[in-house]
């Protein structure tokens, strides 16, 4: 199975070129608040779904600028081919590749890579998360030093007024706060011990399906608020965070 991960990064690291490569790209909008498109989505989805699926042709293509049906069983890449479009397109250089390879609704790979700064985080399940070849593992920061990586999501503006409560609070009790604009990004930060903690109210399963088991195979805590284990049928809540955090996180976020 190594070799497959290996062959999955190989596609992402191609996919960022795709990504280094553009230049103007056009905009669309789409459904909620905020929420865009470009062509180079598109377009680095389009070579994912090809690459992908060359390698496991028995295995579904779930992805963030297609129609998705009912979350399919067996094997699905739940790919996100630009999180952080919004960084896209303001060249604020903070945008990665997401590719979560799932058997049955469970996380079993996960690759993430981020082509500004050439690093490609890596995951199987049961055997460790990695950052360009090199183990990581989350940090052992107490709450009251924690860098808090905050979630806003602007997509979904329900969410915001309770998402601002959760980062007063945070503020109060932990170091500083936090924010990327790509949760696979937030979630590689915690599973890399960059900072210590992650929420976000309301993601799509593309943004965290790959970071979810990179933060797992690195010790670290990942929850689906509202459900008992990595949930990716639709849409939920995520906290990431290391154990010693935990606790407080849990109690500030109510669940
Ligand atoms: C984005 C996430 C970000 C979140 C945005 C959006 P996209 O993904 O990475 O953390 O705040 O609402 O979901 O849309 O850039 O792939």
């Amino acid at each position: 199975m190594r070799e497959l991960l290996n062959q999955i990064a190989a596609c992402a690291r191609q996919a960022g070129e795709i990504i280094l490569n553009s230049h103007k790209s056009s905009v669309h909008a789409k459904e909620g608040h905020f929420n865009y498109v470009t062509d180079i989505d598109v377009k680095v989805q389009d070579f994912l779904r090809s690459s992908l699926l060359s390698l496991l042709p028995q295995a579904s293509f779930y992805a963030e600028e297609q129609e998705n049906g009912l979350f399919p069983e067996g094997l699905v890449f739940v790919v996100d081919p630009i999180d952080g479009t919004i960084n896209f397109m303001r060249n604020r250089k903070c945008s990665v590749v997401s590719i979560g390879l799932l058997n049955n609704k469970e996380a079993v790979m996960g690759v993430v890579y981020n082509p500004y700064s050439d690093e490609m985080y890596t995951a199987e399940k049961g055997e460790g998360a990695f950052c360009n070849g090199e183990r990581i593992h989350v940090s052992s920061t107490e709450i009251t030093d924690a860098l808090v990586s905050v979630g806003t999501t602007p997509y979904n503006a329900e969410f915001s007024v309770e998402g601002m409560r959760i980062a007063s609070d945070f503020l109060r009790v932990s170091g500083d706060l936090r924010r990327t604009g790509s949760a696979a990004q937030d979630l590689c930060d915690v599973a890399s011990g960059r900072t210590d903690i992650y929420y976000e109210l309301q993601l799509s399963p593309w943004d965290y399906a790959a970071g979810s088991i990179i933060v797992q195979e690195a010790g670290g805590v990942f929850v689906s608020i509202g459900h008992d284990r990595p949930y990716f049928d639709s849409v939920c809540g995520v906290l990431a965070c290391n154990r010693e955090c935990e606790k407080v996180a849990r109690q500030i976020m109510n669940i």
